[in-house]
């Protein structure tokens, strides 16, 4: 069956017409939603059923090796590979992850080989809230000034747990000793250059606080600054969930936010499955 591809907004997302209903796709398919991929930066697939974990996994994994989560606390048991966002239970305990992922950030952002995309499966959502808002990121990079452009070329932003703990997380106790050695700082390029598709995008997240070669406060403003820019409705696609939506995303050049919904009515379950990475790479200086 011939693929197509239906865009979501201009050329930022795609929308997968004709995928078999569990995802499972010949190698020529593959090919071309791959290519899509690169496009289009987000991928939708609607009307999917009966996606098991192992077609889940099976399907992701067409794209690069898979990750898994640490702490292992939300994987399905039996398959690791596939950690579990929302409010669900079983048998009185909690399966996924609550709250994941609020506040615009892209996966696995703080480590040094962040996580290259992500494939969340939505099996039980709410009707309404819980959207995902997700920021293209080439288009933020293609928006910047001269002057801005010329700030962020050859440099790095800090990813910072340790400084930002507090700030994303101020009902939680203060990160110990341990935990700041577990979670060190990492730095990125800001100019991101994305390896399949050969283009650049912003990269930064909501744990980035400055930049190296900037006095500290002019690297926060700075980041704060395009943080904010990113977030402007013109660079945003909001997605509301059906059940049997997937989303495939690629965080090299694309952020996304979950929102709230009604937790205590409603139920949210999500499987996700992780991509592992690259070192992102520095883009060339494009201005003159
Ligand atoms: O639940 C969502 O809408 C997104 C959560 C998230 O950030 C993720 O699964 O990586
Ligand atoms: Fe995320």
């Amino acid at each position: 069956m011939t693929l197509e591809f239906r865009p979501l907004q201009g050329t930022f997302g795609a929308e997968v017409i004709g995928i078999d209903p569990g995802l499972r796709v010949s190698d020529a398919q593959f090919r071309e939603i791959e290519a899509a991929w690169f496009r289009h930066s987000i991928l939708l697939f609607r009307g999917l059923a009966d996606v098991t974990p192992a077609d889940q996994i099976d399907f992701t994994r067409r794209f690069g090796p898979l990750h898994i989560m640490v702490p292992t606390d939300y994987n399905l048991d039996g398959h690791p590979e596939v950690f579990v966002v929302g409010n669900d239970s079983e048998g009185g305990k909690a399966v996924g992850l609550r709250r994941a992922g609020m506040g615009f950030h892209t996966d696995g952002e703080d480590k040094v080989i962040p996580n290259a995309g992500s494939l969340l499966y939505g099996m039980q959502v709410p009707p309404h809230g819980g959207d995902t808002l997700f920021a293209d990121m080439y288009a933020v990079y293609e928006s910047l000034s001269e002057e801005i452009l010329e700030r962020i070329a050859g440099r790095r932003a800090r990813f910072s747990r340790i400084a930002l703990h507090h700030v994303h997380y101020p009902h939680l106790a203060s990160f110990t000793e341990a935990q700041k050695r577990e979670r060190p700082d990492v730095w990125h390029p800001l100019a991101r250059r994305h390896p399949g598709s050969g283009r650049t995008a912003l990269y930064i997240g909501r744990w980035a606080v400055d930049i190296e070669g900037l006095l500290e406060k002019d690297g926060g403003e700075l980041i704060r600054h395009l943080q904010a820019l990113a977030q402007e409705a013109r660079f945003i696609y909001r997605h509301r969930w059906r059940a049997g939506d997937a989303i495939l995303w690629d965080n090299r050049c694309t952020q996304h936010c979950a929102t709230e919904f009604d937790d205590e009515k409603y139920i949210r379950r999500m499987h996700r499955t992780t991509l592992e990475g690259e070192a992102p790479l520095m883009a060339e200086l494009s201005v003159a």
